[in-house]
């Protein structure tokens, strides 16, 4: 490996993983040498449907408003980025660009050029290796053409936030690119939003919980996960098993699903996730507010962004009047309907869920470390941050959504 190379990756390292402390960290359980990520027999009970068989309405009344996970194909069948994002056209068409890999203590973005991050991908023997997880790709001149190379499903083209303004809305799509052992902790997406996630290349192991499902049980623990706790590998070598014994409750079972290239995974809101690269992957995700989950979006936005919300809510009242009255009837002394990450985890419609339970639902009450990242976030001006202050808890979540800016 060329010595700038090999710079280059121990910098970003010691940036994004300060704790695994050097080389020997990142490797310590020698998973590279000792899993097989793919399951022999594996379980994969999630519904498949075909884009052609659904209309917008349709899929609304079967998947959205339910809240039902499912995985529909067809999508990606006519994208640029089929052809595109091979890891060979990416590493020739973008080699100097960089992208974020990770983040720092304080909230900045790691950043490696996509010529020394393929490297890495390649070489790399890291228990759970560096991954790309850019939301800022459609900011910059040249990673912008990305955009050109996929269109927003049918079934998600409602979006908003977008009323609110491209500088000031919640970060939203992301670029994401890994090799096997890389991917993402059990988390809950940001503000109660809901996810499409398209797979190019590769393969991901997913499971999904309801969004009952209590966060002691889902979470791997600090004492069995190391500094390894909030990552996809480590999640299913301990937490995973567990959830396949006799005493998991019925009610709490996972939705498996191993999800393979050109599959567009469906995410609803509020929702527990985890998913593991068994190879080297390509995707883009988006997040997104509908009219069907505007009323639990809102309700989590003012919590969590409440200036932010403000703004919103003026932009909705001229827009959408309809969706502004909704938000007028949203009562705040109540839960929003849905978990967080940050939050118990336990149902929201449990009477023990006090008003100061439902406060500390997105906006990280309690949390010394937030103000400091929160100041540190608005004066980065590396063009990162896509919003103004943020009151969310991003610390509690292996979600690169939270803490991606
Ligand atoms: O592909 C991944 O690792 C990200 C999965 C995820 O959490 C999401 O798309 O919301
Ligand atoms: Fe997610």
């Amino acid at each position: 490996m060329g010595k700038k190379l090999a710079h280059r990756i121990r910098e970003a390292k010691e940036k994004a993983r300060p704790e695994l402390k050097g080389e020997e960290g990142w490797s310590r359980y020698n998973f590279s040498r000792t899993l097989h990520l793919w399951p022999h027999k594996y379980v994969d009970n999630v519904e498949r449907i075909h884009e052609r068989d659904f209309g917008p309405a349709q899929f609304i009344e079967r998947f959205e408003r339910p809240g039902h996970p499912v995985i529909i194909s067809g999508i990606v069948d006519t994208w640029p980025a089929k052809e595109r994002w091979t890891i060979q056209r990416l590493g020739k068409k973008y080699r100097n660009q960089r992208f974020k890999c990770g983040e720092d203590d304080e909230g900045y973005s790691v950043r490696m050029k996509m010529k020394y991050y393929m490297e890495y991908m390649e070489s790399n023997k890291d228990d759970s290796p560096l991954y790309i997880f850019d939301s800022t790709f459609g900011d910059h001149a040249k990673k912008k053409r990305l955009l050109g190379d996929y269109q927003l499903p049918k079934y998600f083209t409602e979006d908003l936030f977008h009323l609110a303004g491209e500088k000031r809305r919640p970060p939203y799509r992301w670029v994401v690119i890994g090799p096997s052992r890389s991917g993402t902790g059990i988390h809950i997406d940001p503000l109660g939003t809901s996810a499409w996630n398209a797979l190019i290349s590769g393969h991901k192991r997913w499971a999904m919980f309801p969004p009952h499902t209590p966060k002691e049980k889902v979470q791997v623990q600090r004492t069995e996960g190391g500094y390894q706790t909030d990552e996809a590998v480590m999640w299913f070598q301990t937490v995973y098993p567990r959830t396949q014994s006799e005493s998991w409750p019925a009610d709490c079972k996972p939705i498996e699903l191993i999800q393979g290239p050109g599959e567009v995974v469906y995410v609803p809101g509020g929702w527990w996730h985890v998913v593991l690269n068994l190879d080297t992957t390509v995707a883009v995700t988006q997040n997104f507010c509908s009219t069907t989950n505007f009323p639990v979006v809102y309700h989590k936005t003012v919590r969590g962004r409440p200036k932010f919300a403000k703004k919103w809510l003026s932009q909705l009242q001229i827009h959408r009047p309809d969706l502004a009255a909704i938000a007028g009837a949203v009562d705040l002394s109540q839960p929003s309907g849905l978990p967080s990450s940050s939050s118990s985890g336990s149902s929201s419609s449990s009477s023990s869920s006090s008003s100061s339970d439902s406060d500390s639902e997105d906006s990280g009450v309690g949390n010394p470390s937030t103000a400091k990242v929160k100041r540190k976030r608005k004066r980065a001006s590396s063009g990162d941050s896509k919003s103004d202050s943020s009151d969310e808890d991003d610390h509690c979540c292996a979600s690169p959504k939270r803490r991606g800016r």
